[in-house]
């Protein structure tokens, strides 16, 4: 897997790269949208490739392992052909999803012991078992087995837990050498950089996940409950110990202007809910600020949902989309999520451009001045 970087920022970390995979190259920095059981929800891949212009989506492991659990995978040939996704794809470990959301979890050694929530069956997930199932699954980038303590974690839980996820790193690349992607196509393994706000801990995670020859680093454990000065800080001390010629990618973050102080930080990939969770809430994003289409100060706006939108955007008013969720309409969250989805692309894009440009620091510090507003 080949990252080229094609301009690194002058006055700021920003970079703008591609990211080769054997299902299409991806131009960094990229928003990934979130498609936890292989389906970004609410929205057609047509639309979320053509429309809104996603380059790689991500699914993950805890839920695919689930439902419809890898035996159906296989039989299917792999996640792509499964959900005719053509393009490249990313599975999550479940490292995150077994502890925010399986009940009953006990962390063990070997691996965690967890009831399913659909269910209440039981299960472990060892990083053996973990990579055995992204093997499964097939996706073009996978994910470590780490676990994710919460934003407030004491110094002492987070340095035990950081112990574990290396110990567990080691085991995941352990098994990855001695297994073989599936499906024809090449599979790789990001290690997860963890340590809570802890600057120490942070830079001696970084510092382990470097002696993994990988085809790219991830931050977690970010966006967890800590203040956001704390995430920016993280970020910088750990961006500068990771490998510059390789992709960084920070999990589950964030919102438009946190993206964007990111990839000033040296960030390449996010994923993130925000866009299609809040979209289903009836919050949409624009350059202007964000917008509770609910509000009734709506109802009778025949502007555009974005005038600087694609084509899909500047077709339906404020005031349709108000009355859509007003109603209860199934399309009123389709064209949310695809709209936020579309505008997350932009935003990135627009990023990658400026970096290219060089004029990135004074294109964010305007867009950060109004990206946070409520209209
Ligand atoms: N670990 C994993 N997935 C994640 C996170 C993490 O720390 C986060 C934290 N923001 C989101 N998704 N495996």
């Amino acid at each position: 897997m080949q990252f080229t970087l094609r301009h690194t920022d002058t006055r700021t970390e920003a970079r703008a790269g591609e990211l080769a995979t054997d299902h299409g190259v991806i131009r960094t920095p990229i928003f990934m949208p979130v498609g936890t059981a292989a389906a970004v929800k609410g929205i057609f891949h047509r639309d979320v490739r053509d429309e809104a212009g996603a380059e790689i989506i991500l699914a993950n492991t805890y839920h695919l392992y689930l439902r419809p659990g890898t035996k159906i995978l296989e039989e299917a040939g792999g996640v792509h052909r499964f959900s005719t996704w053509e393009g490249p794809m990313l599975t999550d470990s479940g490292g995150f999803q077994v502890f925010s959301l399986a009940d009953c979890r006990k962390l063990r050694e070997e691996g965690c012991h967890f009831r399913s929530h659909i269910d209440g069956s039981k299960h472990l997930f060892t990083p053996e078992s973990v990579i055995d199932t992204e093997r499964a699954i097939g996706a073009d980038i996978m994910m470590a087995f780490d676990e994710c303590p919460p934003g407030d974690a004491p110094r002492e839980y987070a340095a035990k837990s950081l112990a574990l996820t290396e110990r567990w790193l080691d085991r995941c690349f352990e098994r990855y050498a001695q297994t073989q992607p599936r499906y024809g196509h090449y599979q790789a393994l990001f290690p997860i950089v963890q340590g809570c706000g802890y600057p120490d801990l942070r830079a001696r995670a970084a510092e382990n996940v470097r002696q993994y020859d990988a085809d790219g680093y991830a931050i977690g454990g970010l966006a967890v409950g800590e203040p956001t000065e704390v995430m920016y800080r993280m970020i910088e001390v750990v961006n500068a110990i990771l490998p510059a010629d390789r992709p960084r990618y920070l999990m589950g973050v964030g919102t438009p202007t946190n993206i964007l102080e990111a990839i000033e930080r040296g960030v390449d990939m996010f994923d993130c809910v925000m866009p299609t969770r809040n979209g289903r809430n009836g919050q949409l994003f624009t350059w202007e600020g964000t917008i509770n289409i609910r509000n009734k100060k709506w109802e009778d706006d025949f502007s555009p949902i974005d005038p600087e939108g694609t084509t899909f955007d500047r077709r339906y008013s404020k005031a349709y989309l108000h009355h859509l969720v007003t109603c209860g309409e199934m399309m009123a969250a389709q064209i949310a999520s695809l709209h936020n989805i579309a505008f997350y692309l932009r935003l990135v894009r627009a990023a990658r451009e400026h970096i290219l440009a060089g004029d990135f620091k004074e294109w964010k510090e305007a867009a950060v001045a109004k990206l946070g507003r409520r209209l």
